[in-house]
Formats: structure tokens, sequence, C-alpha cells
């Protein structure tokens, strides 16, 4: 047994394997990492584990035969699982439950015993991280997984992962000890539009070619079908969701599932579903020897959307065996015990988690990079798996998987901080700090329907740690090296490229908007102009960058960096800075925006009616402004109107006097008056002046090309424009 000295053990240990072990104690180096090695137990082992030791060491001979005389170091590997004679020897220490194994690694020795198949190939992934150093130490872990399914569901809109990122993700889910990937991309169409027709034989053969990759990495492959867009509930679509199965299950697949997210009518039937599920489990999956029980998507999948007895129903009608997944209390949500108690009590078995993290196809422009929290430290005895769905980005989504499979493989020990900053360890090797750098200004996904935030954006920025020049430099010289760094991660920048050079950008500007200021100080106008006009040109420039090309009609994202910290601090920053050059300097006007109407109050008037905040609401949401035919002198400011430009953008925000609340694009005013999130992109406004001097108001930018325009009382959002009058306040 090994002397195992756990003082010394912290200073000794080179290496944090992740996912955390259970348990792990180590000593003193044990031998070098050049060390050759023969297989003891090749024959009986698992056969995944054998080959990734003759891929990964420096294997002279298996099944005990070695050239003794040849090779007269070589060190035994004891390998196989709970049975087998190889390991009887350490029949005790291997723990008794699904997936685990027992690793000692000695100076004489090496042990990998697993419980089962998959037990032994996590022991020998956790001994290739103990070997990664070239010392290697004396260790001794005995291990298992908190969460018995773990992985992904590729279950996002948008682009769906190429062949390339879907093998690349597999050697990483086997390497982070993940063992289940749901295939269900929303953008595939014989996974939902046409799931009645078969894959065309080359799309065939390239998931066939998936589902052996999955299984080498001791991943199970699970293939879903989404037929409840159109299905009827009839004889022949029962049957044509069989024999599509059945075709994906000649191409490998054993597990598989249905789907009934996003969808409503006649599809949406509970007790429809769960008789279709049992359907299924009935003429599919038991007639198969070797099929696992089906897993569902519910269209109920979170709390916020259930309703009568939609949940209870597929809990008493669906064949108890079926998995059910669940997003949380809402679509987009961290999973905690209460959540857990509540869903796992309307259907009646622990529920599947579908966790929507880190996806981005509600908030494209943003990539997700930053500490993957929120979730229990204490729910793994109530799920029966749990998947994340990632981002349309497959590599930039490791950040997150990395955690995810820390985070389900020991739950109680799951540490986000330090799990992340081992994730950029381990996947941009060369560049850890850079990619940190990047990450950090890559957190949270600003303001979206799903009211998910996560918090740290540039959080040295934001809590002033670091002054913004040290920042923007911070910023441009990170980009600088994760861009000559494509050589060594060419996958990893071919995605998050745009966001490299986004940030590059905007580090560049906020030096200009700096150089701006001083110049301002120093009543230089000719540098402030000339500052001004560098950092609207990289603006110009950062508006260009789109995210990497695709084939066909799916959208192409926009990158934003630090889209809630650094870039509105620049964008007021450059606002505020020509506002105040304005008043006191007359060079070099014309190279800022137009301005239309000065900065100031006004009433806006259309056919000789005023433009008026009612306030119609009681708690004054989702209400609209009006057009009254009577000057209001009791609340006089409530019929006038703010208008400003936006120096950045050559666009007018218009917010009423009386309250402070702005006319949105469909010209009311935002319907939460909590979450009234101001975005320049989306509430700004175009000024034109027509001949006879009135006004059209055009929205901009994300907020459509349309124009105000008048119906009945109040504005609304059209391809024709009205004029309007703009008449000072103070006339
Ligand atoms: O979450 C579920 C069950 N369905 C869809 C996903 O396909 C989508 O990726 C996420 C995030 O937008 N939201 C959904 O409703």
């Amino acid at each position: 047994m090994l002397m195992l000295l756990p003082v010394l053990a912290q200073a000794q240990q080179h290496v944090t394997l992740s996912p955390l072990p259970q348990k792990i104690s180590w000593g003193g180096k044990a031998f070098s990492n050049a060390q050759k090695f023969y297989i003891v137990g090749a024959n009986r082992a698992d056969s995944d584990a054998v080959e990734l030791l003759a891929a990964k060491l420096d294997i002279v001979g298996v099944n005990e035969k070695v050239d003794a005389k040849k090779f007269p170091l070589a060190k035994p590997i004891i390998l196989g699982e709970e049975d087998d004679k190889a390991v009887k020897k350490f029949k005790k220490q291997i723990p008794a439950k699904a997936e685990g194994y027992y690793l000692q690694v000695t100076a004489d020795q090496i042990v990998v015993a697993g419980k089962d198949n998959n037990g032994t190939y996590y022991g020998v992934q956790s001994l290739l991280q103990v070997m990664s150093k070239p010392e290697v130490m004396q260790c001794e872990i005995t291990d298992w997984p908190s969460v018995s399914c773990r992985g992904v569901i590729e279950g996002f809109y948008g682009n769906p992962w190429s062949h390339k990122d879907r093998l690349r993700q597999f050697d990483f889910y086997g390497q982070n000890k993940m063992n289940i990937y749901v295939y269900g991309p929303k953008d595939d169409p014989y996974h939902r539009a046409k799931w009645r027709e078969p894959y065309p034989e080359k799309e065939a053969a390239l998931l066939g070619e998936l589902v052996q990759a999955a299984h080498r990495n001791k991943v199970q492959f699970v293939w879903a079908i989404h037929p409840g867009g159109d299905i009827k509930w009839n004889k022949a679509d029962s049957v044509a969701v069989v024999e599509k199965l059945e075709k994906m299950y000649a191409l490998g697949v054993r597990t598989f599932a249905v789907f009934f997210d996003d969808i409503w009518g006649e599809g949406a039937k509970g007790d429809k579903q769960a008789g279709l599920l049992n359907y299924v489990t009935d003429e599919f999956v038991r007639k198969h020897t070797d099929v696992e029980p089906l897993i569902m998507c519910p269209t109920q999948y979170n709390k916020a959307w259930s309703g009568g007895d939609y949940l209870p129903t597929l809990g008493s009608k669906m064949y108890p065996e079926v998995r059910i997944m669940w997003t949380g209390n809402s679509v987009v949500d961290m999973i905690e015990k209460n959540d857990m108690e509540w869903i796992n009590g309307q259907i009646k078995r622990k529920a599947f988690i579908w966790l929507n993290y880190p996806v981005n196809d509600y908030c494209q422009s943003r990539l997700l990079m930053g500490k993957t929290y929120g979730n229990g430290k204490d729910i793994y005895d109530l799920v029966s798996g749990f998947c994340s769905n990632p981002m349309e980005y497959a590599e930039a989504s490791k950040v997150s998987l990395y955690s995810i499979a820390d985070y389900t493989w020991n739950m109680p020990a799951y540490d986000s901080e330090s799990s992340w900053k081992r994730s950029l360890h381990a996947l941009m090797p060369t560049s850890p700090l850079a990619f940190a750098a990047f990450c950090q200004n890559n957190v949270d996904l600003g303001k979206t329907g799903h009211g998910l935030r996560r918090e740290g954006e540039s959080q040295l920025f934001a809590e002033k740690k670091m002054k913004p020049a040290f920042y923007f430099t911070a910023m441009t010289t990170a980009a600088d090296a994760l861009l000559a760094d494509s050589v060594n991660q060419p996958e990893m920048l071919a995605e998050i490229g745009p966001w490299v050079e986004s940030m590059r950008l905007l580090g560049q500007r906020g030096l200009h908007v700096l150089q701006m200021e001083h110049s301002f100080n120093q009543a230089d106008s000719v540098a402030f102009v000339g500052a001004y006009r560098s950092q609207k040109a990289i603006e110009d420039a950062q508006k260009r960058i789109v995210s990497r090309n695709f084939e066909g009609s799916i959208v192409k994202a926009k990158p934003v960096v630090s889209g809630d910290v650094v870039t509105p601090w620049v964008n007021e920053k450059v606002s505020e800075l020509v506002k105040a050059y304005k008043k006191k300097h007359t060079y070099g006007l014309e190279h800022f925006p137009k301005q239309v109407v000065e900065d100031g109050q006004y009433f806006i008037k259309a056919g000789g009616k005023f433009l008026t905040d009612v306030q119609a609401s009681p708690d004054r949401t989702g209400d609209y402004p009006v057009f009254v035919a009577e000057r209001d002198t009791i609340n006089p400011q409530r019929q006038q109107w703010y208008l400003e430009l936006i120096a950045t953008t050559g666009r007018y925000k218009i917010t009423n006097v009386q309250d402070g609340r702005y006319i949105n694009e469909r010209g009311t005013f935002w319907k939460d008056k909590n979450n009234n999130p101001y975005d320049a992109d989306w509430h700004t406004y175009i000024l034109t002046k027509t001949q006879d001097g009135k006004f059209t108001i055009q929205c901009a930018d994300r907020g459509g090309k349309g124009f105000f325009n008048v119906e009945g009382d109040h504005l609304v959002n059209h391809k024709e424009a009205a004029v309007f009058e703009i008449i000072p306040a103070n006339k």
C-alpha cells in the first residue's frame, strides 16, 4: 500500500485532475513520464481503455508479454474490470458504484481497476492526466460519478455543429468523463421538419461514423426525433416514428429521444404524447435487447410554462422508465433542490435536466465564456441525468462544458471559479492568460426575454480595479496574443476570432477615447477631432465584423464584447465628450453626427395634436403615449420630450420629460417597468427634416427601418412615414 503524505501531497501535486476525483491522495515521485510500460490483463480489459493506453503511452507489450531483455525497466499497468483475473487483488478497493474505478500509481506499477468498462476507461483517462507532467507522482484515486448521465444536448436553434466539431466533442467528453450526447439540433431537417424522412445516404453514413466515435469515448449517442410540429395522433404516424428510429438503430444508435418542445396545438397534448412514448417503448425499445429506455422532452418543459394536468398526466400515464427532460423554473434557469423536488413530484420520476446554458441562440451576439455557476450542489440524487445545451460554437462551448463535466462528476466538490480557471489552461494551454482576458470580457448575455444574467463581466474595469488605459491596452495585447496563437488552437480561434478581433478594436477604440478626453482637457481641438475620427473609424470596422461564414440562411452574429460594461462606457464617454466639446469649440463640427435639432425639450405634434405620456397603466408598464388635442396645462411635462443626439450613432433618443421613459421602436414604452433596458440599437431614431420644416422619425438598426406613423391616437412603426412637428418646448 502507498505511503501517503497528505500534507506534503499538496505541495507535490503537480496535476489537478478534472473532473475532480472523489478521493485522491498523493505520494512522492513515481517515475518520469518517458517510462515504458506493458499491460497486464489487456485481453479481458475494456478494449477502448487498452487502445487509449496504446495510443498515449509507450506500451512495449500487452498481456504480460514483454521482451524483458529489450525492455528491462518497463513497468506493468495492471488493467481490468472488477471480476477480471488481472485486478483480482484490488477488488476491495474498487468503489461499488457504476463507472467507478480504483487507480494506483507507485514506483513499481500502475493499477487501473474499473467497476465496469466505463470505470476502467475513466481510470485510464485519470492516469493520463496524472502522467501529463514530466515527473509522475505516486497517487491513489478512488472515484465514481455523482450523476449517472452527464453530458450535452445539441438542442439549439441555428447552425448545427459540423461533423468535425462533433468528433472533437466526443474526444473531449471522453477525456472529461461525460457519458451522454443527445443529438437534437433544431435546424437539422431530419430531426424536426422532415422527421418522417430518412437521412440521405451520405448524411446517414456520417451519423453512423459519429455513433462509433461517441461509443469509443464511452459516450452514449442519443438520437432525438421532434415530431410534434405536425404529428397526427394516428397509427400511421406512430409507425412512422418507429420506422425512423429503426433506421437510426441500423446506424448504430442505441438510445433514443422524442422531443415536443416549442410546439403548440394538437402535438402538445400530454395524454397523446404519453401514448406515443408507450407505443414506441412497446414496439421498438422492448423489441430490441440492447436499446436503453427513451428520453422525452415535454412541451411544458419548465415550471413557468406548466399548468393544467399536463405534467401529472405524463407522470401517471407514461411508462416509469421513460426519462423526462426539464429546464427548471423557466426556459433558461439554473437548477436547485426545491425545483427538483417539485418537478419530480409532478412526473413521478427523477427529471433529466436540459440546462439551457451556455446556449446563445437567443443572444447570438454574445459568447458565454464565463463561470458556470448557480446550480445546486445537492441535486445529484434527484436527477436522472444532466445535460447542457451549448452554443453553436462547439469549441467555445467547451469552457462551460468542462465545468459541466466537473460539476456532474463530483457535485459536492464543485467550485465554479477554480473549474473555470482550469478550463482556460486546458483549452488554451499556450495562451491561458490571454484567453482568460478574453473570457472575462465575454460573460454576460445582456438583457434578454429569458432574463438570465451572468455576473463578473470585465470585473476589473467595472470595479475600477484597473485604470481604463491599462485595461484597454490589456484587451488589445490579449487579442494580439490569441490571434497569433491561431496556429496552435485553430479550431477555437476560428470560432472566437471575430470576438477576439472585436475585443482588439474595442481596446484600441477605448485608447482613442481617452486621447479625446486628454485633448479636450488640453483644449486641443485639432487633436480632439482627430482622436474622435480615429475612434469612429475603429467603431465602424468593429461593426463590420460578423461571426464565421455559415452556409445557407442561418443568421450570422455581429459580435459584441463586454456589451454591458466596457462597450457602453466607451459609447457614453464619446457622447459626453462630444457634447462638452460642441459647447466650447467650433473647429471640426462637421465631423460629428449631424445635429438635426439641438438637444433639448420639445413638443412632438402630428395632425395638430400633442404626443402625451398619459401613464395609462397604473403601474406604468406596457402603455404608450397618445396624441391629445389640448395642451396639458396641469402636467405640461407629459407633453414634453427630451431629444438627445447620440454621438456614436447620429441617432436620437426620445425620452418623456415627466417620467424619463423612452419611446421604443414600437412607439410604446417598455412593457416591464423593472426591466426597461435602453439599447441604442433599438431605441434611437433618425430625424430627417422635410422641406416644410417638419420631420420624419425613422427607427434604426435593430429596430428595423420602419418609420413612425400615427394610427388612431398613437404611434406605430410603419413602412410609410408620417410627418411630425418638433417644436421647442420653451416656445
Ligand atoms: O429549451 C428547450 C427545451 N427548447 C429550446 C431550445 O432548443 C433552445 O436552444 C433554448 C434556448 O433558446 N430554448 C428553447 O426553448
